[in-house]
């Protein structure tokens, strides 16, 4: 059967990646209903080669459209304001944002680590899809949970400006327009505390009490609730140049006396849904944000044994995080939401 899917926020970065998710995924859908702010209500998306009127979020709008799944990707105060409008009506949603995801009644899903999770989304109608850096981050640590235990991770990510939506990627376009006209000291800063043109900036998201980010303690307790495990995590995350493509340099402390055997680790790997092992040093084989954008793939490299410690790995993980980290594992909930509903 088909539903009527509504999209909130269909003018973002995640909400035009998603109209064409659903469509590459033919997802089962009846009416489409594409969402924004008054701003942009009247305005048009195509959705496979048809025309769609974008209209304006109201408390009512779900109802009127007897809307079944609801995608939300416009913010945490938007889902906060009107997640329960959706629900109310009588459809499930599934939010990009933050807002309900440490929710203890809100399950945190991917897909492909903990499907099983999903069954729980009638306590509140809602199921939160985690933060991008976190979602391709455990696509690769549970095949190797699975295979030896872990028992600490400690990433760095290099994070793409369109973490940010699309302010973030025109602020970097700008300023690079503004580099080659000799103009970068008089350059405009808005999506970001500096300029991210040429730079790095080691901070995503808000200070928290602790002297860690706030992008870096969801990398924590996320990955702690999808994983049902209390893994120590320590994150670093910082923002680089890239438009597009969350990188991420990953060490993994397995349980004591663990020997790791780095064939196993890659082939654990490569064998996982949707993971890809790209892991040829002596031919400069490894993944990039340029490998990685436009797909639905979390790719993994740079496999090594620690020097010193046998039971610690590292590698180097790259995923397109709109699509893998959003809107791609967004879609793929609704999918798995659809064939766990027809079974119930
Ligand atoms: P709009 O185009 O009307 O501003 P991004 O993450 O790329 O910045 O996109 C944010 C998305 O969230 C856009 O589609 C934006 O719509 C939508 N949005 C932002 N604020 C609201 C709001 N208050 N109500 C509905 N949609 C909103
Ligand atoms: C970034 N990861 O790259 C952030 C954006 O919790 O959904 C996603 C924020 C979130 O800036």
């Amino acid at each position: 059967r088909k539903f009527n899917v509504a999209v909130v926020g269909a003018t973002g970065a995640v909400g035009e990646e998603l109209f064409r998710v659903l469509a590459e995924y033919d997802f089962p859908i009846n009416n489409l209903v594409p969402l924004a702010s008054s701003r942009s209500a009247g305005s048009t998306i195509e959705f496979k080669n048809k025309e769609y009127t974008v209209k304006e979020l109201t408390e009512t709008c779900f109802e009127e459209n007897d809307v079944e799944i609801a995608f939300f990707s416009a913010g945490g105060s938007v889902s906060e304001k009107f997640a329960k409008f959706a629900v109310e009506a009588g459809a499930v949603v599934i939010d990009n944002t933050s807002h309900f995801r440490m929710d203890p009644n809100v399950p945190l899903v991917v897909p492909e680590v903990n499907p099983e999770d999903i069954v729980n989304w009638r306590e509140t109608g809602i199921i939160a899809n985690p933060n991008c850096s976190t979602i391709q981050m455990v696509l690769s640590l549970k095949p190797l949970d699975d295979l030896y235990g872990i028992k600490r991770v400690d990433v760095s990510t290099y994070q793409a400006v369109s973490g940010a939506g699309k302010t973030g990627m025109e602020e970097l376009v700008k300023q690079m327009q503004d580099f080659f006209a000799f103009k970068l000291d008089e350059t405009e800063i808005k999506a970001f505390a500096h300029q991210i043109a040429l730079n790095v900036i080691p901070q995503i998201d808000v200070a928290q009490p602790n002297g860690f980010t706030k992008e870096e303690m969801k990398m924590v307790l996320e990955t702690q609730k999808i994983m049902h495990k209390e893994l120590q995590v320590a994150a670093t995350c910082v923002r680089v140049p890239v438009l597009r493509s969350h990188s991420e340099s990953i060490t993994v402390t397995f349980e004591d006396g663990v020997e790791v055997d780095v064939d196993a680790a890659r082939d654990a790997l490569a064998a996982f849904d949707d993971v890809e092992v790209i892991d040829d040093l002596a031919n400069n084989a490894y993944p990039m944000p340029i490998v990685s954008t436009d797909t639905d793939i979390t790719y993994v490299g740079r496999i090594r044994r620690d020097v010193y410690a046998p039971n610690v790995l590292h590698y180097f993980n790259v995923a397109d995080q709109v699509r893998v980290g959003a809107a791609t594992n967004a879609v793929r909930i609704g999918l798995k939401w659809i064939e766990m509903e027809n079974d119930i």
